[in-house]
């Protein structure tokens, strides 16, 4: 990939190009729970998006995406978000770099991706990636969590999703072989080691990616908010649900309407599940990490809303399986992912037969992807 995208480049601007790299993510637990300032607990994944990039000596950019083999041009001092387009990425973390006081020059680049499935931040990897590159093209002085922070905010304002710090972050500061629990409070982490031993991580990729999932989301954060401000009476100290501990349920019950309700309580139970999760994880307790894992799915299913029937067809189906630790939807759901930790010995078995049943009910041809958790974005 990266000779690839130098060649593309030198080709189509005739310069030689700084090369930089950002990786996607997975999620071992911790589900919308960033935006409200929890606990998650991600990793860099091999794969990702490589962006080749230099100056052009003119006032305008020249971007050209290798995957959907199309050239976008603008105007580095006048430009603003173009719906859906995937020049928006761009545009948002230069915008970010600008608002900051940095100063650019036109430039070109080219970038391409290999992120094997929706769900694992192919737009962060690519904010990231784009915002790795700019510092070392202009030899700027910034740090990795402002560009996260950047890249967070270009989604925002370019892209219309106001996801939380997750994403950007695990594509940034991935560390191999390791997880890193990351509190959104504070935007720190701890590097955890992960050793499945005989197991490994798993990704099924349902496929499917159901419309209006980036409006969806909007909506959920919404409702997260709306739940703060009624809870902020009774809770006068609570800014947002990290606030809320799971001791006090059932007042949160009965203060909150019965549609805003639901949705809390995942929040609120799911910082404490990554919380147990990374115990589970530090005392080679599987079975628990496991039984986490379930829990999950069923409170992002049937408590917050955000899977889908494949998913739930998905992780349902897994969880009868021989060697199947645990399961669940991974990312902001609607489609895109399962993540599942199987023995290696049943491993075979797990494909063969999550492929058949799949196949069976959707008409769908899954695809299995195996994780490995690897470093964060960096220059070539
Ligand atoms: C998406 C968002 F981008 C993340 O910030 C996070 O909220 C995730 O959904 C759900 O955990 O990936």
């Amino acid at each position: 990939m990266k000779d690839k995208i130098a060649q593309t480049f030198r080709k189509l601007f005739g310069s030689e190009p700084i090369l930089a790299f950002a990786p996607g993510r997975i999620n071992l637990i911790g589900e919308h729970t960033d935006y409200q300032e929890g606990l998650v607990f991600p990793a860099a994944i091999e794969q990702g998006i490589w962006v080749a990039i230099q100056k052009n000596g003119l006032s305008s950019c020249r971007l050209y995406s290798e995957d959907y083999e199309e050239e976008f041009v603008f105007d580095i001092t006048s430009f603003s978000p173009k719906k859906g387009h995937w020049a928006n990425y761009t545009m948002g973390v230069i915008s970010q770099f600008q608002q900051a006081g940095y100063k650019f020059e036109g430039f070109d680049m080219a970038f391409v991706g290999n992120i094997p499935a929706s769900g694992l931040s192919s737009s962060a990897a690519l904010s990231v990636a784009i915002g790795t590159a700019l510092t070392a093209l202009f030899n700027l002085t910034i740090t990795k969590k402002s560009i996260v922070l950047y890249a967070q905010k270009a989604e925002h304002l370019f892209a219309g999703v106001k996801c939380g710090i997750m994403d950007p972050y695990a594509s940034a500061f991935g560390v191999k072989d390791r997880a890193l629990l990351l509190d959104c409070r504070t935007n720190t982490h701890f590097e955890v080691e992960v050793d499945f031993g005989d197991h490994s991580l798993i990704l099924i990729n349902s496929k499917v990616k159901h419309t209006l999932a980036d409006s969806a989301y909007n909506k959920r954060r919404e409702a997260c908010e709306a739940s703060v401000k009624i809870l902020q009476d009774s809770f006068p100290e609570a800014t947002t649900l990290r606030d809320i501990q799971v001791k006090d349920m059932e007042k949160v019950q009965q203060l909150l309407p019965a549609d805003l309700f639901p949705k809390a309580k995942h929040v609120i139970t799911e910082t404490e599940r990554v919380n147990l999760a990374s115990n589970a994880l530090h005392a080679g307790d599987l079975t628990v990490f496991g039984n986490l894992l379930k829990e999950s799915h069923r409170s992002l299913s049937e408590d917050f809303e955000v899977s889908c029937v494949e998913l739930d067809f998905l992780a349902e189906e897994s969880w009868k399986l021989p060697g199947v630790i645990g399961s669940r939807m991974m990312g902001g759901g609607f489609g895109g992912c399962t993540i599942n930790l199987v023995a290696n010995s049943e491993m075979k078995n797990f494909k063969a037969t999550m492929r058949a049943v799949y196949k069976d009910k959707f008409e769908i041809e899954a695809d299995f992807i195996p994780v490995a958790l690897s470093e964060g974005a960096r220059i070539l």
